[in-house]
């Protein structure tokens, strides 16, 4: 991206900044999608509109992308870059037709997933170079970025112990434990390159611990007059 169209992007993304974006991430079983409505309600309680969300997914067309990504297809497996490709084109869907316009109106969004997440899975999981991630992101949502990242941060085997009950698990779900490990590792050290907007949540204890964590971060972040 040249200079000018650069800094335009950052200007573009700044001036939608009226709401809050607030995104979830973790490994399987972390426990985000039950924090969710926590999350919610305490901002809700600041007295903001909130809208949720979720990734890959939350429009119409962005949904359509994930069943591609998440249906396990016998015939014919989904190779690791028409993964990342379509993560980035089910975002920038998102990001442009809902994210933006909902923050220029002044709302909270919440999404369960984010962009934190192709960079531990499709980055450390799959082993794309991360290099080519920054660039894909770069033409799929620039320099648009979360306000809060809460990374849920699980052990593998916890994770994957929690999700063992599940009958049906998605293509992804399926892999392995070494897979889920290197994923971890991916979010934590995504964390520490967005460490001013990622707070670390100890996802393996206790759900009422967890609760009371994810109300600490909050608390901190958007306190309460
Ligand atoms: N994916 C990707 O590869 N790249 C990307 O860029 C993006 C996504 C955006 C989406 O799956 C998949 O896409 C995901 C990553 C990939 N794949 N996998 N695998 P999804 O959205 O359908 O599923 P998920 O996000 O992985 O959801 P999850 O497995 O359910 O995880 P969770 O939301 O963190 O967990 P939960 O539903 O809140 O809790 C799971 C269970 O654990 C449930 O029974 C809870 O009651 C229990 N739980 C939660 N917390 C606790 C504690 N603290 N103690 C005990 N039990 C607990």
């Amino acid at each position: 991206m040249s200079g000018t169209s650069q800094q335009q992007q950052l200007l573009a993304d700044s001036a939608c900044r009226k709401g809050v974006f607030i995104t979830l991430e973790g490994g399987e079983g972390a426990g985000k999608s039950s924090h969710l409505a926590l999350v919610r309600e305490y901002m809700e309680g600041l007295g903001y509109e909130v809208e949720c969300t979720r990734e890959p997914g939350g429009t119409k067309l962005a949904e359509q992308i994930r069943s591609i990504l998440l249906t396990k297809d016998d015939e014919e497996s989904l190779c690791s870059t028409s993964e990342l490709l379509l993560m980035y084109a089910a975002r920038a869907q998102l990001v442009n037709s809902k994210i933006k316009p909902l923050l220029e109106q002044g709302k909270v969004v919440i999404s369960d997933r984010f962009d934190l997440s192709t960079y531990a899975y499709q980055g450390f999981g799959r082993g794309i170079d991360l290099n080519s991630i920054d660039s894909l992101r770069e033409v799929a949502i620039g320099s648009f970025r979360p306000d809060l990242t809460l990374l849920f941060d699980v052990d593998g085997e916890v994770g994957m112990e929690r999700i063992r009950v599940r009958k049906a698990k998605d293509r992804i779900e399926q892999e392995s434990l070494a897979f889920f490990q290197k994923v971890r590792e991916g979010f934590l050290e995504g964390a520490k390159r967005n460490a001013d907007i990622a707070e670390i949540i100890d996802a393996n204890k206790s759900f009422d611990e967890v609760s009371n964590a994810v109300l600490a971060v909050l608390q901190k972040r958007f306190p309460r007059n």
